[in-house]
């Protein structure tokens, strides 16, 4: 049995992304917390040694180091089957969705919460209009979709559920949306997502210091 070692903490998503993964696909793991907020990920001793991307997530799987949420998620179903899209065709829609998530969805999404909750000074209010713009047309786009079936491909859960669902069980409080009044679709997607075996919120999950919103009444 290989061993799992996941860089990560508490605030990213996109580690929850992989987090997510291995705790529902009932793979053992462990975290190896990085201190994101103190700088570690800048670090150019950190960057040579885990990652010269300067990113999370990092999974080790033995003696390999993966990077890129997605192309984890991609390695991990291919190597275990578990949450795999079958065949060509659902290989070229998984693909599709987590291009489509770190392109328009999570990106703007992650942005706009770190400048509304942990961003040391107030973030300019004409960002914050431009990026929730920007979200709301994702969002959009994700909640009609699943408003044609239960997950992102269809019958069952795939990794690319996993992709789109990194960000969206943090609190609203933190995102700025409360999906179950502003996309029904979405929500209702979260709560199959939550009824996994495995499922389990971000903050119980991943280790790290919780920390307060600091600039919600701005937006
Ligand atoms: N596309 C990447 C995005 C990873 C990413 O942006 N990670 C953030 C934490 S959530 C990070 O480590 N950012 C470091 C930085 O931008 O300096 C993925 O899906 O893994």
């Amino acid at each position: 049995m290989p061993t799992y070692r996941l860089h990560c903490f508490a605030q990213s998503g996109n580690a929850y992304k992989v987090a997510l993964y291995l705790n529902c696909a009932g793979i053992e793991w462990e975290p190896v917390f990085v201190d994101y907020m103190a700088g570690a990920t800048r670090d150019p001793e950190w960057r040579a040694r885990v990652n010269p991307m300067g990113e999370v997530p990092v999974l080790e799987v033995d003696d390999k180091r993966l990077t890129q949420s997605g192309a984890i998620l991609t390695w991990l179903a291919d190597k275990t089957g578990k949450f795999a899209p079958k065949g060509d065709e659902q290989r070229y829609e998984a693909l599709r969705w987590i291009l489509f998530d770190n392109h328009k969805f999570t990106s703007y999404l992650a942005t706009y919460r770190f400048q509304r909750c942990f961003m040391p000074q107030p973030p300019d209010p004409a960002v914050l209009a431009f990026l929730r713009m920007r979200i709301d047309g994702a969002l959009s786009v994700v909640n009609e979709h699943l408003s044609k079936t239960p997950y992102l491909l269809g019958e069952e859960p795939t990794i690319a559920d996993f992709s789109i669902a990194g960000y969206l069980f943090y609190p609203s409080t933190e995102l700025g949306y409360d999906f179950e009044t502003s996309h029904k679709n979405i929500y209702a997607w979260t709560q199959r997502m939550k009824a996994i075996p495995g499922w389990k919120d971000p903050y119980d999950l991943i280790p790290g210091e919780r920390i307060a919103p600091r600039w919600t009444s701005q937006s």
